[in-house]
């Protein structure tokens, strides 16, 4: 039995920006655990800095290496390993990271695929597409192209004070695209007069526009727009997702399986919003083609019923750590059909690509 993570260090093809911030290259921790003959792969959604949650690569780490390690010694169900991890307060990711590694372990001891293993699946992903802040003319460039390429939706990343000016411009060149706007948590209810400007452009929803951990002032703003609010940053776990849906903070929830802490919570989280009459879809952390395989599993959940941001892998990076990239058709992307999520690791470019490494046992 062994258990090793890696610190991998891919560059973007183009700076991707938000309104916390600019980043040129994923580092992802992407872990590798072997047992019974089987190989399983993880990756915690962290990245260098604590600025869309509070968690980084450092404190993933930590937690995985002191906290985590001996419990996955065990060889728990994902469902277990929630129920023994209860007792460590928050980090998700960290969780997140180990909880879908066994997924992928016990789906592939099964000889199934992880999409298989979850539920009912449509047996494809719907996809959208995430921009980040650029000039305008590269923006709207950058929409003709996701629009041709087949993308179901297209989401803008705004930021305080330019919301109007990008999606007033896109909207205005492309009427009748799917859009919705994301604003990574920068507004603050002071800043109701400036989103009542973007609120008559049709957008699908509004993502967290609020506090990153806030529900309450989410549930007000939700009552001053057309515009349906979508909850990403401060759905944290099934009870927020549950108190969120129960005061009307919002009717659309992101699903990221790394910020619930894995398959087990987005689940629940998925069941109580459908339940609801709400929706939701799955997010993207900007994973490499480990991570990204497990979204797009989720993704393809009959339960999912908008699109995510779950790009292929060409969208971000040249050259990705597997083999078998996904390939887009119409706007829809096919879950990896082989055992667990069904990636093949390119080692070359994986050990290439490894700027630190911890053998944990
Ligand atoms: O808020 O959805 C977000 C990327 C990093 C951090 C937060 C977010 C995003 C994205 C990218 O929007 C989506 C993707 O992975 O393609
Ligand atoms: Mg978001």
């Amino acid at each position: 039995m062994s258990f090793k993570i890696r610190l991998v260090k891919i560059p973007f093809l183009a700076p991707f920006t938000t309104s916390f911030g600019t980043e040129t290259e994923r580092s992802a921790l992407v872990l590798e655990f072997e047992a019974d003959g089987i190989r399983a792969f993880g990756e915690c959604v962290t990245d260098e800095g604590p600025y869309y949650g509070y968690e980084d690569n450092q404190t993933a780490l930590h937690i995985i290496k002191d906290h985590l390690a001996a419990i996955l010694r065990r060889k728990p169900s994902p469902g277990d390993f929630i129920e023994l991890t209860e007792r460590i307060r928050g980090h998700n990711m960290a969780k997140a990271a180990i909880e879908m590694l066994l997924w992928d372990y016990h789906s592939k001891l099964e000889g199934r695929a992880v999409f298989r293993a979850l539920g009912p699946s449509k047996g494809h992903a719907d996809v959208g597409i995430s921009l980040g802040i650029a000039r305008t003319e590269e923006t709207i460039g950058r929409v003709s192209q996701a629009v041709d390429r087949g993308y179901k939706r297209v989401k803008l990343k705004i930021a305080r004070g330019r919301e109007y000016e990008i999606v007033r411009s896109v909207r205005d060149s492309f009427p009748d695209v799917e859009l919705s706007a994301d604003a990574n948590s920068c507004y603050t209810l002071k800043d109701l007069p400036g989103l009542r400007r973007v609120d008559r452009f049709g957008l699908v929803y509004l993502e967290q526009p609020l506090g990153h951990d806030d529900l309450l002032d989410h549930a007000t703003l939700a009552r001053e727009l057309s515009t349906p609010v979508c909850l990403d940053e401060s759905i944290s776990s099934v009870e927020k997702a549950r108190q969120a849906l129960e005061i009307g903070a919002c009717t659309v929830i992101n699903i990221k399986p790394g910020r619930l802490g894995g398959f087990t919570n987005s689940l629940k989280v998925a069941k109580l919003a459908r339940q609801q009459g709400g929706h939701v879809w799955v997010g993207g952390m900007l994973e490499t083609g480990v991570g990204r395989s497990f979204n797009v599993s989720f993704a393809s959940l009959r339960l999912v019923d908008y699109p995510g941001d779950t790009s292929p892998n060409d969208k971000y990076f040249a050259r990705d750590i597997v083999k078998n990239p996904f390939e887009m058709v119409r706007g829809r992307i096919s879950p990896n059909r082989g055992p667990g999520i069904g990636v093949e690791i390119d080692e070359g470019f994986l050990s290439q690509s490894t700027t630190e490494a911890w053998k944990i046992f």
